[in-house]
């Protein structure tokens, strides 16, 4: 089968591009990583390229040795990965040691795979170990209202999450775990790799402060569904705080409580504090 036509790289093309459509895909900004099903591997082999030199990724996954990704290019615009894939986009396999990968279809112009790969293939083995090999997709947006909220709140875990709960009653059905929040660090390296896959441990939500958003799920769906939601809710939060610095009325802890037995989901108490009057 031709590679393009796969359905899963029909379906990579739409999530980027309605990433790129809710604005948060600026110039080269952001990236996305799927890790494929062996059955999708045997599908397109025929059309692989024959394998290339080996580079090191600038870190080790053991745990993904063998997998193949497809992932955005470095520099690649968003944008126009619906109009030229095979320029943007690239199939990439790792080696037997979980430290080089090699292209094997894609960025037809030249190029590597995309610039914090350290970050999205930590998240993946991070995720494929502690879901039992079901999530498969890693996203990195710029999300404007999530990244404005690092500005005025502080970088915290606790108070990020109770605060995107608050403003939108889904986010607790949605993101019942919480979300992380990382500090500001230098991008694409090995170091705030480990601290994004640190937080994976636990959430399935990373906010990078002043910088964007990381989000891990099962399908391209369910991925870009957790992103969209974080960044209504972050939305509805900046314009709450653009009207008044105090919330007449919100949803409570016990409110909380309630939602969560009726919903079947747990939510941890950590996040369901009492705040200071
Ligand atoms: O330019 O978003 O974090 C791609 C990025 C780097
Ligand atoms: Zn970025």
């Amino acid at each position: 089968m031709k590679i393009l036509d796969a359905k899963f790289v029909q379906d990579f093309i739409k999530m980027a591009n309605d990433g790129f459509l809710q604005g948060w895909h600026e110039r080269n900004g952001g990236n996305l990583s799927y890790r494929l099903k062996p059955e999708e591997v045997e599908l397109i082999r025929p059309r692989l390229n024959e394998s290339g030199e080996w580079t090191e990724i600038g870190t080790e996954v053991p745990g993904l040795a063998g997998e193949f990704f497809l992932v955005t290019g470095s520099g690649k615009y968003f944008r126009n990965i619906i109009v030229d894939p095979e320029v943007c986009l690239a199939i990439i396999e790792l080696d037997s040691t979980g430290t080089k990968y090699r292209i094997r279809w894609g960025l037809v112009e030249g190029g590597r795979p995309t610039s914090e790969l350290p970050t999205h293939l930590m998240n993946h083995e991070v995720k494929k170990r502690i879901t039992n090999g079901k999530h498969r997709v890693i996203y990195h947006a710029h999300t404007t209202n999530t990244i404005a909220l690092t500005f005025v709140l502080p970088l915290d875990d606790q108070v990020f999450t109770r605060e995107l709960w608050e403003s939108a009653t889904e986010c607790p059905v949605v993101f019942p775990d919480g979300v992380g929040v990382v500090g500001w660090m230098v991008p694409g390296g090995r170091a705030i790799a480990e601290k994004t896959a640190e937080l994976m441990e636990k959430y399935d939500v990373a906010i990078w402060a002043h910088h964007g958003m990381f989000c891990s799920g099962e399908d391209f769906d369910l991925t870009f569904g957790l992103m969209h939601t974080v960044e209504k809710s972050a939305e509805i939060l900046v314009k709450i705080l653009s009207m008044t610095p105090r919330k007449i009325q919100t949803i409570t802890p016990e409110n909380f409580r309630e939602l969560a037995h009726d919903f079947n989901v747990t939510l941890p108490e950590e996040f369901l504090y009492e705040k200071k009057k």
